[in-house]
């Protein structure tokens, strides 16, 4: 079994100590213990059960249902630059009727609500994640997607190893995950895991868009080493950071507590940005960094 520490005191000031820098070079992976407050935990939990109690369920369940692949396409096409709630695949019966209250059927809301809502923008910004966005190399760090993750009760999904990178692609490679811990996560409720140092082997796939669709392409075919897999379970407040090309996964929530979890996903505006990246941004909509 793989032992490795990853965590860390989160630094009050957002800068990384060189343990702290010479451990994220070495595994691709750091938990920051207590970066946010139970406080600011609750206000974006709260914001996001609210978003979620008035969402239009109907349209979100385009994503998980068995309705035409053209339309699911372009409900998520069109999430890049707004705000769309998305199902948990077991939260519908074949019909499209949800099993469930409404507000535990949601699997993640995404992906622009860190500049189009002023909860979400208010976590999501602040000289602290800007000093820890410096330090971790991006030169201009731009935030490019957020998503709200329910993982609820009982049916929370499952999200299948694999790199950041292949969704947000630049060139050259820049993306970083800073995903927070609104909940305790551990085993039982579908904690992160990771393969510490995996963000040193290249990247397996890229989603792009095609057409109308998309497609992924393969890159290389190589296995994830998950034997050498670890778990990150992390107290509410913590923040785990991942490199675009560290492979990460998270288990099913079979258990009956809520796993909720907040992820910003930053890129350098100095890389290029391909225009097959399924996300993109409707020019009135300009990148912002971590400034507020
Ligand atoms: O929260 C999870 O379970 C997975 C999150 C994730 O894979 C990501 O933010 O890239």
């Amino acid at each position: 079994m793989t032992t490795v520490n990853v965590r860390f005191p989160a630094p009050k000031d957002g800068h990384l100590t060189p343990q702290m820098k010479q451990t994220w070079d070495a595994n691709g992976v750091l938990l920051l213990e207590g970066f946010k407050s139970e406080a600011e935990c609750d206000a974006l939990t709260e914001r996001a059960r609210h978003m979620a109690s008035e969402a239009d369920l109907t349209n979100a369940g385009i994503f998980a249902s068995a309705q035409a692949a053209a339309e699911r396409d372009e409900y998520f096409r069109a999430s890049g630059d707004t705000v769309r709630c998305f199902l948990e695949e077991e939260a519908i019966d074949d019909n499209g009727s949800l099993l469930v209250d409404p507000v535990e059927a949601i699997n993640k809301i995404g992906h622009a609500m860190h500049d189009l809502d002023p909860v979400f923008d208010a976590f999501s910004h602040s000289a602290k994640l800007a000093a820890l966005a410096k330090d971790l190399g991006l030169k201009d760090a731009r935030v490019l997607q957020s998503m709200f993750i329910f993982k609820p009760p009982r049916i929370g999904g499952e999200v299948l190893w694999h790199q950041d990178g292949t969704y947000l692609y630049t060139e050259p490679q820049s993306v970083i995950g800073f995903w927070f811990a609104l909940d305790d996560a551990s085993k039982e409720n579908g904690c992160l895991w990771a393969i510490p140092g995996g963000h040193g082997e290249t990247l397996r796939t890229r989603f792009v868009r095609e057409g109308d669709g998309f497609v992924t392409w393969a890159l290389d075919g190589t296995e994830f080493d998950i034997a050498n897999s670890i778990a990150l379970p992390a107290r509410k407040g913590d923040m785990v950071v991942l490199h675009g090309r560290l492979p990460h996964a998270s288990e099913y929530n079979r258990s009956d507590r809520s796993r909720h979890a907040y992820t910003l996903h930053v890129v350098d505006g100095a890389c290029d940005y391909p225009e097959n990246n399924w996300l993109q941004r409707h020019d009135d909509m300009p990148l912002r960094g971590f400034e507020r």
